[in-house]
C-alpha cells in the first residue's frame, strides 16, 4: 500500500513519454487492466483490517481517477499533435505567385486560312460560308455530277440520312451564293469538308478553299493569273513556277490540275515531290455551262472560272509538315510550335 503514490508517479511519467495511441492503451492495461497494478491493489483490499480498508480504498480510487484523467489528457494531446502534423504537411502558401494559365495560339490551319483570305481579299474576292450538312442537289446535281458518278457512291460520301450528307467539297456554298445573287460573282469559299478516307495524307474531315469568279469577260488567262499570283504571294517566291495540266472535273470545262515548282528542292527533285520537281496543289477550270444553268445564270452572257485547293495541304507545304493527322490530333507539343 505504501507504493500507491509511486505507482501514480510512474504512470504519469510513462504516459507523458508515449506518442503512439496503441502503446498508450497497452500502458493503461498495465495499471488498470484485469491484472494491472492498481487493480491488484484493489483486489488486496479484502485482506486489510476493516479499519484500514476504507481509507486505503479511498486512496487507491483517487490514484485510479488520477491515472484515468492523465490517460484521457494524453489521448487528447496525441490526437492534437497528429492533427497539427497533418495540417503542417497539407499547408498551402496562398501568397506564392500563381503558375499562370499560358497563352493559347492560333491553329496552323487557321493561320493558313487567314493568310490565304488576306491575299484573295486584296484582289477583290469576298469570303462566303455555308452549311456543312447539304442536300444531294447542292453537293452533286447542281455541280453537274450525274446520278451514276463515282463521287456519289457511299465509298466517298458520309450520308446523314436519305436526303442529307456531309458536304464533300465547298462548292455547294457557291451554288447557294449564285442562287441568291446576280453576277458579277467574285468569291472564295473556305470550310470543312468530309470524305470517307483516312491515312497520312487523307483525313475524313479536311479543309478546302475554293474560288469562283463569274462575269461577262472572264477567261482561262485570268484564272492562270489569279492562281499563279496567289501561289507566288502565299509561298513568298516571286519566281515560283506554276503549271496547268489538263484534267477532268464534272463541274468545269476545260479543267486543269494546278502544279507548282517544289518549294523544298527548287525543282531539283526530292522525296516530297516524288522526284518530279512539281507539287500538286489543286484543281481548276472554266465553270461548266450546266452549273451556271442550274443557278439560273444566262450562259450566253456569263462565263466563270473556279479553282479549289486543300487548305491543310497548303499548311503542310508552308510549314514542312509531313503527316496531315498532326493537324487534327491536338497534341500540344506539335501545336505550340506555331504559337
Ligand atoms: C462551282 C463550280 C466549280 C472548284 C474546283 C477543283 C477543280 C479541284 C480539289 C483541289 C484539292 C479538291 O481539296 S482538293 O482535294 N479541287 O480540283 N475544284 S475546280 O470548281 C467549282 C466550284 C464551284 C460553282
Amino acid at each position: 500500500m505504501e507504493n500507491i503514490e509511486s505507482i501514480l508517479n510512474q504512470a504519469l511519467h510513462e504516459f507523458s513519454a508515449l506518442e503512439d495511441p496503441v502503446e498508450l492503451e497497452q500502458a493503461k492495461a498495465r495499471y488498470l487492466g484485469k491484472s494491472g497494478s492498481v487493480t491488484e491493489l484493489l483486489k488486496g483490499l479484502g485482506k486489510l483490517d476493516p479499519g484500514d480498508r476504507r481509507e486505503q480504498g479511498a486512496r487507491i480510487n483517487r490514484v485510479k481517477e488520477a491515472i484515468e484523467s492523465a490517460l484521457s489528457a494524453r489521448r487528447e494531446a496525441i490526437q492534437e499533435a497528429k492533427l497539427e502534423k497533418q495540417l503542417a504537411m497539407e499547408a498551402l502558401d496562398v501568397t506564392l505567385p500563381g503558375r499562370g494559365s499560358g497563352m493559347g495560339g492560333l491553329h496552323p490551319v487557321t493561320k493558313t486560312l487567314e493568310r490565304v483570305q488576306s491575299i484573295f481579299h486584296s484582289i477583290g474576292f469576298t469570303s462566303v460560308s455555308g452549311p456543312e450538312i447539304e442536300t444531294d442537289f447542292y453537293n452533286f446535281t447542281a455541280l453537274n455530277i450525274p446520278e451514276d458518278h463515282p463521287a456519289r457512291a457511299m465509298h466517298d460520301t458520309f450520308y446523314v440520312d436519305a436526303d442529307h450528307l456531309l458536304r464533300t467539297h465547298t462548292s455547294p456554298i457557291q451554288i447557294h451564293y449564285m442562287m441568291d445573287h446576280e453576277p458579277p460573282v467574285k468569291i472564295i469559299a473556305p470550310g470543312r469538308v468530309y470524305r470517307v478516307d483516312s491515312d497520312a495524307t487523307h483525313s475524313p474531315m479536311f479543309h478546302q478553299i475554293e474560288g469562283l469568279w463569274v462575269d461577262e469577260h472572264v477567261s482561262f488567262t485570268h484564272l492562270k493569273g489569279v492562281v499563279s499570283d496567289f501561289l507566288q504571294r502565299f509561298f513568298e517566291r516571286e519566281k515560283l513556277k506554276v503549271r496547268f495540266r489538263p484534267s477532268f472535273f464534272p463541274f468545269t470545262e476545260p479543267s486543269a490540275e494546278i502544279d507548282m515548282g517544289c518549294v523544298f528542292c527548287e525543282g531539283q527533285g526530292c522525296r516530297v515531290c516524288s522526284h518530279t520537281g512539281w507539287l500538286e496543289v489543286g484543281g481548276c477550270g472554266m465553270v461548266h455551262p450546266n452549273v451556271l444553268k442550274h443557278v439560273g445564270f444566262d450562259t450566253e452572257k456569263y462565263l466563270g472560272f473556279a479553282f479549289g485547293m486543300g487548305l491543310d495541304r497548303l499548311a503542310m507545304l508552308r510549314y514542312g509538315v509531313n503527316d496531315l493527322r498532326l493537324f487534327f490530333t491536338n497534341d500540344l507539343r506539335f501545336l505550340k510550335q506555331f504559337e
